[in-house]
């Protein structure tokens, strides 16, 4: 199970939503490709978040099948649930 994780450059994942997120998809046994985004919300920095959420903030997780979800208590949440799928 592979699950694309766009997250920003915070060097770990103690710190952060973005780091919660990889945290709680690696504790379930998911497998992340992790592509880090420039340090900038504006929206023109960060056009591919724009384009799969509308917003440009991060974490954002896309899944195998690919829905597209943004903000870590959602994503946690689902992650928990067994709703993530890789
Ligand atoms: N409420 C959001 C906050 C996300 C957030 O603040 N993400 C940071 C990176 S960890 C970000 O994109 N910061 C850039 C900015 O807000 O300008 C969540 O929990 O996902």
């Amino acid at each position: 199970m592979t699950v694309k994780l766009y997250r920003c450059i915070t060097p770990t994942d103690r710190l952060c939503a973005c780091g919660k997120v990889h945290r709680g998809l690696v504790e379930v046994g998911i497998d992340v490709d992790v592509e880090r985004v420039p340090l900038s919300s504006k929206p023109g920095k960060r056009p591919e978040i724009v384009k799969l959420t509308g917003q440009p903030r991060v974490p954002v997780i896309v899944e195998a099948d690919g829905t597209a979800t943004h903000d870590s208590k959602t994503i946690v949440v689902g992650i928990k649930a067994g709703q993530v799928q890789g």
